[in-house]
């Protein structure tokens, strides 16, 4: 399993990630096994950009992680990603957080991702869908790194 974030705050955020959501499941060799709400989230680290719109989903793949990781790219790529400012706006990003039982430190890839175990918008629709999920690194489930996470930042859920 593989566990995916998806953020937007550029252009119309909430059908950007609802579209990323299914173009997510269709990837050749990857199923959708869940996806989460969308939450309306406050920015984080670069503070001066509009609020997010952040979700979560995990597959099932057979694809090797730099093989998730290149579909996850030309994906942020079909939605026009501009990256124009480290962790500044953007119309659509894809993290892959966690690829179940592995870890890695490549200049390319790093797993599970080097941040998500403090971002509440990471955890939070993480554990909706995959609380049981392990975080390699640190062998603490998703349920428990956000017992752990004392982040403030404002999350609230999203429906429309
Ligand atoms: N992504 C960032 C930086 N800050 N803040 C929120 N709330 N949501 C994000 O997805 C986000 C962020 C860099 O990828
Ligand atoms: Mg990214
Ligand atoms: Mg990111």
């Amino acid at each position: 399993r593989v566990a995916v974030g998806i953020g937007s705050n550029m252009g119309d955020s909430a059908t950007i990630v609802r579209n990323a959501i299914d173009r997510l499941g269709g990837i050749p060799g990857c199923r959708l096994l869940a996806a989460s709400n969308m939450y309306l989230t406050e920015p984080v680290d670069y503070r001066e950009q509009p609020h997010f719109i952040n979700a979560a989903v995990v597959l099932e793949t057979e694809l090797e992680p730099l093989e998730v990781l290149h579909a996850l790219q030309s994906i942020e790529n079909e939605f026009g990603r501009k990256r124009e400012i480290p962790k500044g706006p953007r119309t659509l990003d894809l993290d892959m957080l966690i690829y179940e039982g592995y870890q890695s430190e490549s200049s390319e890839l790093t797993l599970p991702h080097p941040e998500m175990h403090r971002r509440r918008f990471v955890l939070e629709p993480l554990a909706e869908i995959a609380a049981e999920l392990v975080h390699d690194s640190s062998g603490l489930t998703v349920a428990q790194l956000l017992e752990k996470s004392s982040e403030h930042f404002s999350i609230v859920k999203f429906d429309k």
